[in-house]
């Protein structure tokens, strides 16, 4: 074996270590005896050898011990967990969502809890010369004390934590003890103890939950949200471990993808946090192979933690593949390979991918309109953002498995998301979040954790805010999912348009103390640790209109900047003149209520009415559940069943019916305005909408139910998110088809428009525009007529009486995109319109399963549901206007056609007004 096997089998291993041993002699024949003794002897010594020399990781995870201060609750709590979690596995308390358990189980967070663990230190740990405990995550204000001695304490969630405690680990059991406060206790202390009133004080009383949440850093909707219970959670919420080693630890490897423009050329800005036993100075490999690109730099590490930063540069003669969002090409990544040395002889050896994209957020000036344009350019192409709000998908983290986070990335795609906004009131994911979003191509905006509150600036909180921030941005900057940073949700609107009723004479400190968080320490440490993304204190904001107006502007709504969250409940949702014409919508909704199989298991029957004390108090939005029926009410029949059980369900569907329609609407408007300035307003480049998913099972503004359900509005969503997507609409008397092109070539497409009459499964008539020019990248009219000339040039059509359907088609007749509809009036005004007899038949082929549909006449709003067995159909929640019609059902566990079909239900719009 020479010098360089040893190396390489050591830097394998991922050693680090300078070490020697001499070399074998010449060997003879007559030696074979003593080669394979010496053998024998090098393989022990070497072995000796790794386990003085390797660092050695040990895990602490597992089953450690819990209890309250008064000693009268004590159970085994599992690692990473929480207290509620705990509290359930062991039978101390039922499923906290059953029912009102929220309400009953709100002692939890306020007692205080303490974590035990013993463990065994081997003699070959702590002969290491560093030994560090860390803890990935503490949920949240805690002492932190090992066999007797305290070593540190907590305050920040979003923090990992590692202490040097090589002088207080023994060879042999050592005790470690987490004493956590309660985090409701905590955050009113720090209240009082603050100078001023930090507002809002307490959630609104529809919420149930608890107060100033502002004061301690731990994900702000736990202590309830209008979509969300009241669970303050206490724990250890991420792994714990020892590192121990005698020469150093990588903490982190952080690549992000440089571009100069005016060169052409590709650079690796890569940042190496190192924690080191002693100074050293010596040199770093660092390598692209796959690009041919190699560069060493000194490095020099102090005693402790340093960061080193490397800019390698990218060969310019290779062709550098580039990562795309999802739709627009390929999600390249390379391998980057960092090697350390000194005397020739390795010590350091890791890996990380790296992935290149730029994104530039363009606020600059548009031609016919005042104010600043507002859109992401990533590898030179202006993108659209089509997809949603991401919240916490449960309350106790720990049991958000991989699975689960799998299904809802998926599922986001399967709508043809290509962004998700990582919501500022939940928490920085999980790793495994950011990796998927990396392999799917998802853009993620990620929100930095503060919501809907001003916060305190007082030393402590400042300085914990800024480690969370620092660790944050360098965990999560090598993805390139990430495309924007943003300092925290709805802050600037809040202070601006005076949500907490601050005295004007106060408003000045306030504006000081957001200017002191987001800007002066926020904006500043994320542009120093991150220069390959855009960095945007709000959302809404007004951009760079804001920071012109001193960072709060006086309407951070203005469309005409940056970008706006709407919220309308009242109006018409059906129309789309009562929708800002924004730049960028980041923020809209409209509430729903999940499915009967999703609610079931958290209630019993006698709540099963839209009445119920049940339901009021799933429902944290204030008039939440009237509010649905009132906008439903506008274009539906509200179900009218005598059978309380039907008129419950049929509700149900009655408000994701609404949700989905007038979702549906909002988009499309925003999509369709991508290319066009009206009155000064449009180029908008952006539809995410509130909300993706839920964290419990209650009325909510979800397309997803907890569980994984979609709604209606997610198979909404998987049209009105297509590529190519015909688009109509009335203005005025006018009726017109617009094409959305989000592909990058251009198209020559044009509107084909099937006039149906609700009464008959026969088209009435069939009209074709010209086929026009679609450039890649915008949003064209196809198809433009007056609604009369229409009605009248086909024959025995009234708008009360007929509904359109279109597509597009190019010149040879291909299809491009879904078929969309427009109802010329309310459902509930159509005449014709009869209770449609739908027959299902399930079978199973060899490519799944699939459901064959015979319907007497045209039936909007077909739902097909198959309660609790988990999956999706193909396409659901569809207007069917043709007798036969065909879907499929991916199952996500196995199932037959004989389940499926037992548990198969049907229900059209009519099933639930009338008789019965
Ligand atoms: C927005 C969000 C959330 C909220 C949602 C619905 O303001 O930022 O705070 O849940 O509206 O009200």
């Amino acid at each position: 074996m020479t010098d360089l096997h040893k190396q390489s089998l050591l830097s394998s291993l991922g050693l680090v270590h300078v070490w020697s041993l001499e070399k074998p002699n010449t060997m003879t024949k007559a030696v074979n005896t003593s080669l394979l003794a010496f053998s024998c002897l090098f393989f022990v010594v070497l072995s000796l050898f790794l386990s003085v020399a390797e660092p050695q990781r040990q895990s602490l995870n597992g089953k450690w011990r819990l209890s309250n201060t008064s000693g009268s609750v004590c159970l085994p709590a599992e690692v990473p967990g929480c207290v509620h979690s705990a509290l359930q596995l062991q039978g101390f308390i039922q499923d906290p969502y059953f029912r009102f358990n929220d309400a009953v189980y709100r002692w939890i967070a306020l007692e205080n809890w303490t974590y035990t663990t013993t463990f065994t230190v081997s003699a070959v740990l702590r002969a290491k010369q560093k030994v560090l405990l860390i803890f990935e995550g503490v949920d949240t204000v805690a002492f932190i004390s090992l066999n007797g001695i305290t070593i540190g304490e907590t305050d920040n969630m979003f923090c990992e934590y590692d202490f040097s405690v090589r002088d207080q680990l023994k060879v042999g059991d050592n005790e470690l003890r987490v004493d956590f406060r309660s985090p409701v206790y905590y955050a009113a202390e720090r209240r009082k103890a603050h100078p001023y009133r930090v507002p809002p004080d307490c959630p609104p009383d529809v919420q149930r939950g608890e107060c100033h949440v502002n004061f301690i850093r731990k994900e702000q909707s736990s202590f309830s949200w209008d979509w969300g219970p009241s669970f303050p959670t206490t724990g250890l919420w991420r792994g714990v471990r020892l590192e121990a080693f005698d020469l150093l630890h990588v903490v982190q490897v952080s690549p992000v993808p440089l571009y100069n423009l005016s060169s052409s050329a590709w650079s690796v800005q890569v940042d190496l946090l190192v924690d080191a036993v002693q100074a050293t100075r010596s040199h770093v490999t660092l390598s692209v192979p796959e690009l041919e690109s190699e560069q060493s730099f000194p490095l020099e590490l102090l005693s402790g933690k340093t960061k080193n930063s490397f800019v390698l540069h990218i060969n310019a003669s290779r062709q550098v593949k580039l990562w795309w969002p999802r739709g627009y090409g390929d999600q390249s990544a390379y391998s980057l390979l960092i090697r350390a040395h000194q005397d020739g002889v390795v010590f350091l050896n890791t890996e990380s991918r790296v992935y290149f994209r730029t994104v530039e957020l363009v606020q600059e000036a548009i031609v016919g309109s005042p104010g600043l344009s507002f859109y992401f350019r990533i590898n030179g192409k202006p993108i659209f953002l089509k997809g949603s709000n991401w919240i916490p998908a449960h309350a106790f983290q720990d049991q958000i498995s991989s699975a689960v986070l799998k299904n809802l990335l998926q599922s986001a795609v399967d709508a043809n998301m290509n962004a998700l906004r990582v919501w500022g009131g939940g928490v920085y994911e999980q790793d495994l979040f950011y990796e998927i979003c990396d392999q799917l191509g998802i853009m993620v905006w990620q929100d930095l954790m503060f919501a809907c509150a001003m916060y305190p600036t007082e030393d402590q909180f400042i300085h914990t805010v800024r480690e969370e921030v620092l660790q944050q941005v360098r965990r999560l900057k090598s993805h390139p999912s990430v495309i924007i940073w943003s300092g925290n949700n709805e802050n600037e609107a809040a202070l601006a348009t005076d949500w907490f009723n601050i005295p004007a004479s106060q408003k000045p400190m306030y504006v000081k103390d957001y200017v002191t968080l987001y800007v002066d320490n926020i904006k500043k440490l994320v542009e120093e640790e991150d220069q390959s993304r855009p960095f945007l204190v709000s959302s809404p904001t007004n951009g760079a209109e804001s920071e012109q107006e001193g960072w709060v502007a006086a309407n951070p709504y203005d469309p005409h900047y940056g970008d706006v969250h709407f919220y309308s409940y009242s109006l018409d949702c059906w129309d789309w003149k009562t929708f800002p014409r924004a730049r960028f919508a980041s923020e809209y909704g409209f509430q729903s209520w999940p499915s009967f199989s999703t609610l079931q298991p958290v209630s019993r029957r006698d709540d099963w009415s839209y009445d119920s004390s049940f339901s009021a108090h799933r429902q944290h939005h204030e008039d939440g559940n009237q509010q649905m029926l009132r906008q439903a009410a506008i274009h539906f029949n509200l179900p009218n069943s005598t059978d309380p059980f039907k008129l419950f369900t049929d509700t149900l569907y009655i408000t994701q019916v609404m949700q989905a329609q007038c979702v549906k609407t909002q988009t499309e408007f925003y999509r369709r305005s991508r290319s066009e300035i009206v009155e000064g307003k449009g180029h908008t480049m952006g539809a995410l909408y509130w909300q993706l998913n839920d964290i419990w099972q209650a009325p909510s503004w979800s397309s997803i139910e907890f569980g994984g359900k979609w709604k209606l509005l997610h198979y909404f969503a998987q049209s009105f998110f297509a590529a190519v997507l015909p688009v109509g609409f009335e203005d005025d008397d006018t009726m017109l088809i617009y094409v959305v092109s989000d592909v990058l070539e251009d198209l020559k497409l044009r509107a084909v428009v099937t006039v149906y009459s609700w009464s008959d499964l026969n088209p009435v008539c069939t009209l074709r525009s010209n086929l026009h020019p679609v450039s890649g990248g915008s949003a064209v009219p196809v198809f433009k007529q007056l609604v009369a000339a229409l009605l009248a040039g086909c024959g025995r059509c009234t708008r009360l009486t007929c509904l359109l359907m279109f597509h597009l088609e190019d010149e040879g007749g291909i299809q491009h995109g879904p078929t969309n509809h427009h109802y010329m009036c309310s459902p509930k005004d159509a005449r014709g319109l009869q209770k449609a007899n739908i027959t299902a038949m399930v079978q199973e082929d060899d490519s799944g399963f699939s459901v064959t549909l015979r319907s007497s006449s045209v039936a909007p709003f077909v739902w097909l549901d198959v309660g609790n067995i988990p999956g999706r159909f193909t396409s659901n929640g569809f207007l069917m206007v043709s007798a036969n019609r065909t879907v499929g059902f991916h199952a996500w566990r196995p199932t037959s056609a004989a389940e499926l079909s037992n548990a198969l239900t049907v229900t059209s719009l009519m099933d639930v007004y009338g008789a019965g």
